[in-house]
């Protein structure tokens, strides 16, 4: 690979807008230089009128996850296409330990299903769905891996829940070795008798998921487990945060200056309890924590987290599942026909974040464009331990970087997205600006409309433990 040079840009980093171009040499950032130079390069990517941004890095997929008798609809290669066609260059997946499986097997499973398969750089987390003896020791060797966080579930008893004693434990074992708890915050086991409890009434629709999945549950176990985080001394790592009641107890923690920190997702800013009531349509849309209603308040307030660091971070939790048959994978959605509880629990969404965040954040003037680039790119890199590598554009990082045109605009449809799901929970939406080149590793993959990378571009990536620490 000779050099490249993206030319006549503004480069956008976390903390600075930078009219400079940038040269690129074996898959990294070589130099950023002023526009007074004479170096050329082999390739050049004309700039001029964009903005120049780190690739963004997803912390939050499930690929193929094996969930309600079905697989999340996007294999490692559709879903990692796919999210390079949005301008994310890094996920962090989760990997699953079944109850009775050594956690090992179950990252080595993982692997294997990602290996020689992802269009982009991928790294995992591991589901810890089985707390005993082994495990903790595992714990250990998974950090020294690179799989330095670990996610537990307060919610889905009897399939990924963790009881409190285990979740003590496993903070525990998390704090000896600076690793990192993701915690589903939302009480699943008082979810579990409402849900009954509306079923009982003939309450089945996809709406009642929103319903009995109350937003004071989440603010619950979000309380709960900032406790046991305190207990521990563990670094708390609050996933899709959707609740104010639970953005207040994170708020709370912060202040007192305890290692919490949470991420949001997409469907919480911009989608709200009213998607799920279109009779089974709404099914589209069931996902946990579910969405909220639009009247209590919530977005606004993940918003201004976002604006006061209370929360760090964007990701996904892109999950898809099909309405229709999926090709590979039978019936999706469909399995909860009758029962809400049995839709399979999770929204697409992987390629559209960066544009939804632009689009609704920066171009619709809730946050800078410095923010944005911290939020989607360099934060999760740094929470995560991918920095600098990941994350920016320094010298020495790795050339991944997207060139966003902000007079742009594209319009999210199923019609045209790449991720492997029949349907588009934004259709119709026209986002401002455009992503218009990716480039990972140096290699640009997607430009002028076109993918130009494949199966296997993509390598795992050993994580350092969090080097976002209060
Ligand atoms: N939430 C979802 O919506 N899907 C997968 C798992 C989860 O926690
Ligand atoms: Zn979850
Ligand atoms: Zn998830």
């Amino acid at each position: 690979m000779g050099k490249t040079l993206i030319k006549g840009g503004t480069v956008v980093t976390a903390v600075e807008k930078m009219e400079a171009d940038v040269l690129v040499e074996d898959g990294k950032v070589v130099a950023l230089l002023g526009r007074e130079h004479s170096i050329d390069g082999d390739e050049v990517v004309d700039a001029t009128g964009k903005l120049v941004i780190p690739g963004g890095v997803d912390v939050h997929t499930h690929m193929e996850l094996p969930f309600g008798g079905t697989y999340a609809a996007d294999t490692f290669e559709t879903g990692t296409r796919a999210a390079a066609w949005g301008g994310t260059t890094s996920i962090i997946d989760f990997a699953v330990q079944t109850v009775g499986e050594s956690a090992m097997d179950g990252w080595e499973a993982w692997m294997e299903k990602a290996r020689g398969n992802c269009a982009i750089d991928y790294g995992f987390h591991m589901i810890t769905g089985d707390i005993n003896d082994q495990t903790l020791k595992e714990m250990e060797l998974l950090v020294r891996e690179g799989v330095t966080s670990f996610k537990m579930f307060m919610a889905y008893p009897g399939v990924f829940y963790s009881d409190d004693g285990q979740i003590v434990r496993a903070m525990q074992k998390a704090q000896e070795d600076g690793a990192t708890i993701c915690m589903h915050a939302e009480n699943g086991i008082a979810i579990d008798v409402l849900a009954e409890q509306a079923l009982d009434r003939g309450e089945t629709d996809p709406y009642y998921h929103g319903v009995v999945r109350k937003s004071i549950l989440e603010g619950e176990a979000t309380h709960r487990a900032i406790k046991l985080a305190e207990l521990t001394g563990v670094q708390l790592y609050i996933v899709h945060l959707s609740a104010h009641e639970a953005l207040d107890e994170v708020i709370q923690a912060r202040d007192r200056g305890q290692n919490v920190y949470a991420e949001t997702c997409p469907q919480y800013l911009f989608l709200s309890l009213d998607n799920l009531g279109n009779g089974f349509d709404g099914a589209k849309y069931v996902c946990s924590p579910p969405l909220r209603d639009g009247a209590a308040g919530h977005q606004e307030r993940l918003w201004q987290g976002l604006r006061t660091n209370d929360l760090q971070v964007v990701s996904t939790d892109h999950c898809p599942f099909c309405m229709g048959d999926h090709h590979a994978f039978g019936t999706q959605k469909q399995l909860g026909q009758g029962d809400f509880t049995k839709i399979p629990n999770g929204m697409p969404g992987v390629e559209e974040r960066m544009r939804l965040i632009y689009n609704g954040g920066v171009a619709q003037g809730r946050i800078d464009v410095n923010r944005f680039v911290e939020i989607t790119a360099t934060t999760p890199a740094k929470m995560f331990g991918l920095y600098p590598k990941k994350g920016t554009i320094a010298v020495g990082s790795d050339a991944d970087i997207v060139v966003l045109d902000p007079n742009g605009s594209h319009v999210i449809s199923v019609d045209t997205h790449h991720m492997d799901v029949d349907y588009s929970a934004y259709e119709g939406w026209e986002m401002v600006g455009k992503i218009e080149t990716v480039m990972s590793k140096g290699k640009v993959i997607v430009a002028n409309d076109e993918y130009d990378g494949q199966p296997g571009d993509g390598e795992y990536l050993p994580r350092s433990t969090s080097q976002y620490t209060i």
